[in-house]
């Protein structure tokens, strides 16, 4: 299986990340990429490809331009503000507020974030764009007739919605690489979204949609990170009903019961009929994971790359969560490996 990355996510590293009322050092961090490509370097995975420019035509299929215009433009704003440090948002259009854009830069974070733990730095778009790139060339590199693909984003991107972002992500990968199947003619897509926490992004960006089935397993957001979308009577709307799917499960799910939504998670997708599949890989369901709390441990890593090789289908791998950075590469490989073995 061949891999993609690039050195350019070291330009996103913010100074802290608000947990717990304080500021910490960001749990999503440039050493999770170095543990990943060690593990794969050790484990032999060492066929190495580098990111296509950016597609700007496919990446406006999927963001809002004004949204994009913001991301892209914020740190200068910021800093043409007289700031210097990380760009936060300090105020929301809460319920029963205005939802116009404001002009100042302070306004327009609250306007486009929907979480405060992420910070947009002078490197962030650069980054940004280049995790976005790598889950394009490994939509194509499946296009152009790989089995499998593995997208070693950072950033990550599953939360980010059309004019949104939050939960660390800024453009959501998972979905450019679904619609780059879309422009090059498959009819229909999957994705398997298996980070511990909900794909809000995703979920959003194609709830109206009947051609790209999405599937959701992770943490109940009663309970859990981003607390305001996952739950299992979201279905889709209007002509989606039914494409998308969310498993919400209890803190401290163990392997058996989270399988349990994998296999029919996979019966659905082998219903929907897609001619590729885009897995959503955050590993932040590990059991030592310091921000989740399923309790999966380094060897259901692989059994279930198993169980998403046997779909048999073309597969893009896009890297999200996992914060037990040790142990991260490790089990990243194992689903690779996995999904390897099912042939
Ligand atoms: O998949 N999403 C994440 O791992 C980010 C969670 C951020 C919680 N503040
Ligand atoms: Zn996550």
């Amino acid at each position: 299986m061949r891999y993609v990355r690039s050195d350019d996510h070291r330009h996103h590293f913010p100074n802290g990340e608000l947990y717990g009322g304080e500021l910490v050092r960001p749990f999503e961090c440039p050493e999770r990429w170095d543990f990943i490509v060690e593990a794969l370097h050790d484990r032999g995975f060492r066929d190495i490809v580098d990111p296509l420019p950016l597609d700007d035509v496919r990446l406006a299929a999927v963001h809002d331009p004004d949204y994009l215009q913001f991301l892209s433009t914020a740190w200068r704003q910021w800093t043409d503000a007289g700031f210097t440090n990380d760009a936060l948002p300090t105020v929301f259009p809460a319920r029963g507020m205005s939802q116009v854009c404001p002009e100042h830069i302070d306004g327009k974070l609250g306007y486009y974030a929907f979480a405060l733990e992420t910070a947009i730095t002078a490197g962030t778009w650069r980054a940004a764009t280049a995790s976005a790139a790598i889950a394009q060339t490994a939509q194509k590199l499946v296009t152009g007739g790989d089995r499998a693909a593995f997208a070693l984003c950072r950033p990550p991107g599953h939360h980010a919605a059309a004019d949104l972002y939050g939960g660390y992500c800024f453009l959501n990968n998972a979905a450019l690489a679904a619609s780059g199947f879309l422009a090059d003619g498959a009819e229909r897509v999957a994705i398997l979204d298996v980070d511990f926490h909900h794909g809000n992004g995703t979920q959003s960006i194609f709830y109206d949609r009947a051609d790209v089935l999405v599937l959701s397993l992770h943490g109940d957001p009663r309970h859990e990170f981003p607390h305001f979308l996952g739950h299992a009577d979201e279905r889709g709307r209007g002509p989606g009903v039914g494409f998308n799917v969310n498993y919400p499960m209890a803190p401290g799910t163990p392997f058996p019961v989270w399988s349990e939504a994998l296999t029919d998670a996979c019966r659905r997708i082998g219903e929907h009929g897609p001619e590729a599949i885009v897995v959503s890989l955050g590993v932040d369901t590990f059991e030592g994971d310091p921000i989740s709390s399923f309790e999966l441990r380094a060897d259901d890593f692989t059994t279930y790359g198993r169980m998403i090789g046997r779909l048999g289908l073309p597969t893009v791998y896009i890297m999200e969560g996992g914060y037990a950075v040790e142990e991260i590469g490790h089990n990243t490989v194992n689903v690779l490996t996995g999904h390897l073995e099912a042939g």
